[in-house]
């Protein structure tokens, strides 16, 4: 561990005399108002650089934050996990579970408190543990919560949404969205990890949300947005969000029409449950109609809290099931989904090119 923190120190100095020099560089090419290959070409290299600095900051910050650790790393001579790799999930939760049992052990109290990451990718920097639960506390004010990693897919991201198996009733209460429901113990367990947790792991810098989709043919697809926030609670966790990119199209946004988007955009939604209706849907509730909890407006195209039906393509009076609609449309229920987070920049993106992008 301390190897990549140090060079990260080693090359910020020369980095920074080089980058100082690139951007004289570029002032003057401005100057010129020149737009030729050559010229692209190095300003792309100074955007790289940029963002390789920005990398080694990040890496020299993260070393200092943490070198009250002590260089641990868990016994996993004989522990080999057993991981899906198309889910990047890991399927032995008993050995996950033994593991951060063990973590927890061995941590170094810092004064008379155990110290916990703040998420899975603080978490995935420090031990590179597997896919599994873990204990982490986004804010040092809160309780520490227990939240699945997901280390595989690039490492380091925290899930806030799971549906695998239609076990566990999304059509809940506020308070069960504020502070969570389902099951966190096995790796296929179902669960919303609460409005609160979330709003706490959202708040801090820019992240990167990612949400896995699988139909019931078990064909994959996924939707990133960029800096997901919810706001808190008095203002009903309302949702925001930047650019969109991915191959499940923006659903959040509601679909391609002017119509669709006033109906079903979701950006700037405060959330509503079967007893909360604070969607712009004047004449009914959104969150009854569909079954779940999650942010409405007139009312959705894209619902992954809602009813879980068994065969995919569904009918009834509302569309209420578990829908990403600019992917499989309003009428079809997904069997898989989750919704997971990390920063935006990830310490690894740089020596493994394991990132999203
Ligand atoms: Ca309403």
């Amino acid at each position: 561990m301390s190897v990549q923190y140090f060079s990260g120190r080693l090359f910020v100095m020369p980095l920074l005399l080089l980058l100082t020099l690139l951007c004289h560089i570029a002032t003057s090419i401005e100057d010129l108002d020149s737009c030729g290959a050559e010229f692209a070409a190095v300003k792309l290299n100074i955007k790289t650089l940029n963002k390789k600095l920005l990398i080694g900051r990040w890496q020299v910050e993260h070393l200092q934050r943490h070198k009250y650790f002590r260089p641990f790393r868990p016994d996993v001579s004989n522990i080999k996990p057993e991981t899906d790799k198309a889910l990047g999930v890991n399927l032995n939760s008993s050995d996950s579970l033994s593991t951060d049992m063990t973590l927890v052990k061995h941590l170094p109290p810092a004064g008379s408190l155990i110290v916990h990451d703040k998420d899975c990718s603080e978490l995935y920097d420090r031990l590179k543990p597997p896919s599994g639960f873990y204990r982490i506390r986004p804010k040092l004010h809160q309780d520490p919560a227990l939240v699945y990693c997901d280390m595989g897919d690039g490492g380091g991201w925290t899930v806030f949404q799971r549906r695998r198996h239609g076990k566990v009733d999304f059509n809940r209460d506020w308070v069960d969205y504020r502070d969570g429901f389902g099951d966190f113990k096995l790796w296929n367990d179902e669960f919303w990890l609460g409005n609160e947790v979330i709003y706490s792991l959202l708040s801090e810098g820019k992240n990167l949300v990612k949400i896995d989709l699988m139909d019931w043919d078990g064909k994959k697809s996924y939707a990133f947005y960029e800096n997901f926030r919810i706001t808190n609670e008095a203002d009903k966790y309302r949702l925001q969000y930047g650019q969109y990119s991915g191959k499940a199209g923006d659903a959040l946004a509601g679909g391609s029409g002017t119509v669709d988007q006033w109906s079903a955009c979701l950006s700037g939604m405060q959330f509503s449950t079967r007893d909360q209706d604070n969607d712009r849907f004047l004449q009914g509730s959104c969150a009854q109609e569909n079954k779940a909890g999650w942010w409405f407006n007139r009312c959705h195209a894209a619902n992954l809290n809602g009813k879980f039906y068994r065969s995919g393509k569904y009918e009834g009076q509302n569309d209420n099931g578990v829908v990403w609609g600019t992917w499989k449309g309003l009428w079809y229920s997904l069997r898989h989904t989750a919704m997971k987070v990390r920063p935006l920049l990830m310490l690894d993106d740089i020596g493994s090119g394991a990132g999203a992008f």
